[in-house]
């Protein structure tokens, strides 16, 4: 197939699911447009298979708002047209759905059927779906699309009951690559460990793109609580809104020199396996993408049961679950599972088992081909 795939290319979730599907369609041997304003960032450019479109966004004095979604719409249909797309495959619903029905309406003129899935992520939903201002036009891009996966059955039905939403939602969980996402072996580990913490000490590690919902002030929380117990570091990858109050917090509790502020990474296969345990307290997942990355490096999640987490981790199997805002609880779940080596080693080794078993990419790529 030839499929156009749209995302917001930037930091975000919904961003990586698209770039790491993008890669293993192609890697199966179809063939990928990605039509964004800028290149995704997990993409070096010179992949087999995947060709990158630019969405040229003109601004006129005129524009107090320049229109994206109709320069994307534009873009699509030109795609679409010159390298004879089969579809269009978009991400987040906002306003990809909407630009995808502008083109599908657009060739339909030119008799060049286009149809669009739409995949749902997340805050399309539950924060800027039901923003009154989006509300009706996330609802006319559901069903209008010739397809819509969910990512979690906890964002399916919250999509239908939200949105009052008749049509059929199939449930395409994320996914990772248990071969890039995967256990270093004890010595590449313990030598790429040596950058971030002294022989004996533990590493912790927070993966988000540092916006209110992912809490990450808690995280400094909790590291604190664990860090006066047992020696430890905490490695915090990516940036965003709250990092500053987070480093300032950090600061204010006298471990900011155990605290690694690593920024936004293009890739992340090759830290997160370096860790002991992840920390994903968000007051909000529907699926929590980066649990699943860190689970299949044989590194369980302390996270929050909100959302769709619950159906990735069983809380006490292959990682721990708390309420939201529970940072002593996280902290004392922390501290006895880095102090008891075979309930950690159990816990390890059931949370890469969960990614391999149920979330592993090549399955979720024949679920979207067939879909
Ligand atoms: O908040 C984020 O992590 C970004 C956001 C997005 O849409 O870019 O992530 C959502 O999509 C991810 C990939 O499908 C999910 O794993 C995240 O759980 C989801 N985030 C939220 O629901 C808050």
């Amino acid at each position: 197939m030839k499929i156009g795939i749209t995302c917001y290319p930037t930091y975000g979730g919904s961003g990586v699911v698209a770039t790491e599907l993008g890669i293993e369609l192609a890697a199966a041997g179809h063939e990928v447009h990605f039509i964004t304003y800028s290149q995704p960032f997990r993409l070096t450019g010179r992949e087999h298979g995947i060709f990158y479109h630019e969405v040229p966004v003109s601004n006129y004095p005129l524009f107090e708002y320049p229109p994206y979604d109709l320069a994307l719409a534009t873009r699509m249909s030109e795609v679409a047209a010159y390298y004879k797309l089969d579809l269009l495959h978009v991400h987040y619903a906002i306003p990809h759905s909407i630009s995808a029905y502008l083109a599908r309406q657009m060739l339909a003129d030119r008799n060049h059927r286009l149809p669009f899935v739409t995949t749902l992520h997340g805050t399309d939903i539950t924060l800027v779906g039901l923003d009154h201002s989006y509300l009706p036009i996330t609802r006319f891009g559901i069903d209008e699309s010739d397809g819509v996966t969910a990512i979690s059955n906890y964002l399916r039905e919250r999509t239908v009951s939200e949105f009052s939403i008749k049509r059929e939602i199939e449930v395409i969980p994320n996914f990772v690559n248990c071969d890039v996402y995967t256990p270093l072996s004890p010595e590449a580990r313990a030598a790429a460990r040596a950058q971030f913490a002294e022989p004996g000490e533990r590493i912790l590690v927070h993966l988000s793109n540092f916006r209110p919902v992912k809490r990450a002030v808690d995280v400094v929380e909790i590291f604190a609580r664990v860090a006066r117990e047992i020696p430890s570091r905490l490695l915090l990858i990516g940036d965003g809104p709250d990092r500053s109050q987070a480093e300032w917090l950090a600061r204010r509790l006298r471990i900011q020199d155990r605290i690694h502020f690593l920024g936004k990474q293009a890739g992340v296969s090759d830290l997160l396996p370096l860790a002991d345990l992840m920390l994903m307290p968000s007051e909000l997942e529907s699926f929590g993408l980066a649990a699943l990355e860190s689970m299949a490096c044989r590194v369980p999640a302390i996270a929050t049961a909100v959302g769709g987490v619950p159906e990735l981790i069983e809380d006490g199997v292959n990682g721990r679950l708390f309420a939201v805002g529970d940072v002593d609880g996280m902290a004392r779940a922390a501290i006895e599972l880095l102090s008891d080596g075979e309930d950690y080693e159990a816990m390890a080794t059931a949370a890469r088992h969960t990614a391999q078993q149920r979330y592993c990419a090549s399955h979720m790529i024949t679920q979207f081909v067939d879909y």
